[in-house]
C-alpha cells in the first residue's frame, strides 16, 4: 500500500514537472532556445526596426541565448491592426506599432497623441520616460498587452499630390488617408478634409491611382514608403507627435518565468536611447533625399499655425474627464 502511494506521488511529481515545463517556458542552454516572434511593419533599415533589433540583441545576450526574438519586419506578419489582434490573443509574441491603431484597443493612449500636445521633443520624452509614460505602458495590460517601451516617431505632417497647403482652407475637400484611428479621423475632419482610413501598405497605390489625394506622416515614413515620389507637396504643420510603442502579448509573457519577464522589460527600456539615435540619423537621411528630389516643402506661417491649432480644439473638448486630466498633467510637465 505504502509503495503504491509512493509510486503515485512520484508520478504526480513527474507529470507536474512536465506540465510546468509546458506552462512556464524555461529554455536552458542544453535545450532549444525559446524563439519569440516580433512583428514590425517597417523595412529592415528603418529606425523602429533598428530599435527592435537592439531589444532582441539585449534579450539574447542577457539570457545567454536561451531566448531569441526574431524580427518579422516589412509587414511579413500582416498590417498593423491585424497584428495587434494576433498579439492580443497570443499568436504573435511582440510587436512595435504606432499608438494610433493601438488606441482602438486601449483608448487611454489617445491622451499621448493629441494634436500640438508637446512643446517639443524634449517635452515628449520627459513625459514618456516619466511617471505618465510608465502609467500608460501599464494601462494596456487590461487589454491583453504588456507595454514595454516607447520609441521615437518625430512629428506627422500632411503631404499630397494636388496643391501646397498653406492654410486650413487649402485642405478643404482633399481625400486624406489616415491610420485606423478614431482620433486621426476626427483630426482630419476638423480641418475640413475627407478622412480615408486605410492600412499603411495600401497608401502608395492609393496615391498613385488617385483614390486618395494625400496622407500624413513623418520624414522617415514619407521617404521609406516612396510616398514622396507620388505626393510632392509636404507641409511641415507637425500636427501630431505619435509615439511608437513596443508591446508584448500578455498571454506570451505569462508563459515565461518571472525572471525572464524582467529581463525582457529591462531590455526593451534599454533599447530606447539606441532607437532615438537611429531615428535622428534616419530623419537626416530622409529629409536630404526628399529635398534633393525636388519636392515642394513648405512651413506654416505663424498665423496659419495658430489656425491649425484652433481647428483642433474640438478634439480636446471631446475627451473624457479622465483623459482631460491626463492631458493637463502632460501639459504641466516642465
Ligand atoms: C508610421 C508608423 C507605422 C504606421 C504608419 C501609418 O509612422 O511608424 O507604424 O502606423 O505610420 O501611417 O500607418
Amino acid at each position: 500500500m505504502k509503495r503504491t502511494l509512493t509510486i503515485t506521488l512520484m508520478l504526480i511529481a513527474l507529470v507536474s514537472v512536465a506540465w510546468a515545463g509546458g506552462e512556464a517556458e524555461s529554455g536552458d542552454a542544453m535545450s532549444d532556445p525559446i524563439v519569440l516572434r516580433l512583428a514590425e511593419n517597417h523595412q529592415q533599415d528603418y529606425p523602429t526596426t533598428q530599435g527592435d533589433y537592439e531589444f532582441a540583441r539585449l534579450v539574447e545576450e542577457r539570457t545567454n541565448g536561451r531566448i531569441k526574438v526574431e524580427d518579422y519586419h516589412s509587414s511579413q506578419l500582416g498590417e498593423e491592426r491585424a497584428v495587434i489582434e494576433q498579439v492580443q490573443f497570443g499568436a504573435i509574441d511582440f510587436t512595435r506599432v504606432s499608438i494610433s491603431p493601438l488606441a482602438a484597443f486601449s483608448p487611454d493612449l489617445n491622451a499621448l497623441q493629441m494634436p500640438y500636445l508637446y512643446r517639443d521633443s524634449d517635452h515628449m520624452w520627459k513625459v514618456l520616460k516619466g511617471e505618465i509614460g510608465d502609467e500608460m505602458l501599464a494601462s494596456v495590460e487590461s487589454d491583453g498587452f504588456v507595454g514595454l517601451a516607447w520609441y521615437d516617431s518625430g512629428a506627422r505632417s500632411f503631404y499630397n499630390s494636388v496643391r501646397p497647403i498653406n492654410s486650413v482652407a487649402d485642405l478643404a475637400g482633399l481625400k486624406i488617408r489616415v491610420q485606423e484611428s478614431e482620433l486621426m479621423i476626427g483630426l482630419v475632419e476638423a480641418l475640413g478634409a475627407v478622412a480615408t482610413p486605410m492600412p499603411f501598405g495600401e497608401v502608395y497605390s492609393g496615391l498613385q491611382t488617385g483614390v486618395i489625394d494625400g496622407a500624413e506622416n513623418n520624414w522617415p515614413s514619407y521617404f521609406s514608403t516612396s510616398h514622396y515620389e507620388v505626393a510632392k507637396y509636404y507641409t511641415l504643420d507637425q500636427h501630431t507627435k505619435v509615439p511608437e510603442i513596443l508591446i508584448a502579448s500578455k498571454i506570451a509573457m505569462d508563459r515565461l518565468s518571472e525572471e525572464d519577464q524582467k529581463i525582457i522589460r529591462q531590455a526593451a527600456k534599454d533599447s530606447i536611447d539606441f532607437q532615438i539615435q537611429a531615428w535622428a540619423d534616419f530623419v537626416a537621411v530622409a529629409e536630404k533625399a526628399i529635398r534633393e528630389n525636388g519636392n515642394e516643402i513648405s512651413e506654416l506661417s505663424p498665423e496659419a499655425y495658430v489656425e491649425f491649432q484652433e481647428a483642433m480644439r474640438p478634439l480636446y473638448d471631446a475627451l473624457s474627464p479622465e483623459l482631460k486630466a491626463v492631458v493637463k498633467r502632460i501639459q504641466d510637465v516642465r
